[in-house]
């Protein structure tokens, strides 16, 4: 039988459906600033893939890293109120790479927890969160794609100084019309601030953040981005 272009199509989309199952995924790989970002991992726990967490009661869900041990990253310097960048990649850095799978759309948040918690218990607020943007009819990936990987995070200046871990996490929707289904893409940052002035924002276990059934995270894209509700608890604003 002689096969014809559109045989060989339909194998091409069957192929690239197949590695976005597999690989489809995302990693953070740079901290740092509009002054410059650090070399690739400085600062970032040791990340154990580019696959995603599931299961909202999965210890990785906290970083994605078997490297939990505080002293194992060093810890990046920085001045409440200053914008923390971060950046993401899908296999590499280079310009070419996409950062994360077209098809991964979905929200970033971003929390954080004093460093001597280590994230257990009581210990994470958040300080930013983007779903979609109507105006742009885009997703939050769509605009880190659009960014290079990229996105800034102001940290928040009603803290206390000290160490702690800033987690930028992704979520990817586009199976998360079933339960369970929903793909958490978090990673952990090590930073100590100064110049803060204080505070006492609210904090929450890890496992307690999402849901499984909250409507930010049981979602069916096909009803579209403008009804999302951001999952989580309120960004800490005082
Ligand atoms: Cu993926």
């Amino acid at each position: 039988m002689r096969h014809t272009l559109s045989d060989y199509s339909i194998v091409l989309a069957l192929v690239a459906m197949l590695l976005d199952v597999v690989t489809a995924h995302t990693k953070l790989y740079f901290v740092g600033t509009k002054d410059g970002m650090h070399p690739r991992r400085k600062f970032i726990r040791p990340s154990m893939g580019n696959g995603p967490i599931r299961d909202l009661n999965d210890p990785l869900l906290l970083c994605r890293s078997l490297g939990m041990d505080p002293k194992r990253t060093e810890i990046m310097p920085v001045v409440a109120g200053t914008e923390v960048i971060v950046e993401w990649h899908h296999f590499n850095d280079t310009k070419a790479d996409n950062v994360i799978s077209p098809s991964h759309q979905g929200p970033c948040l971003v929390y954080m927890a004093p460093l001597e918690s280590n994230g257990l218990g009581n210990s994470w607020f958040k300080i930013y969160e983007q779903g979609f943007n109507v105006e742009r009819n885009m997703w939050c990936t769509d605009i880190v794609r659009e960014n290079h990987g990229k996105l800034s995070v102001k940290i928040p200046t009603k803290i206390s100084n000290g160490e702690y871990i800033l987690r930028p996490e992704i979520i990817a929707l586009h199976n998360a019309r079933r339960l369970g289904e929903a793909q958490f893409y978090p990673s952990c940052v090590q930073l100590s601030v100064t110049g803060a002035t204080g505070g006492s924002p609210k904090m929450y276990s890890i496992d307690k953040l999402y849901s499984p059934t909250e409507p930010g995270i049981l979602f069916d894209k096909k009803n579209g981005g403008a009804s999302y509700v951001i999952p989580g608890p309120p960004v800490y604003s005082p």
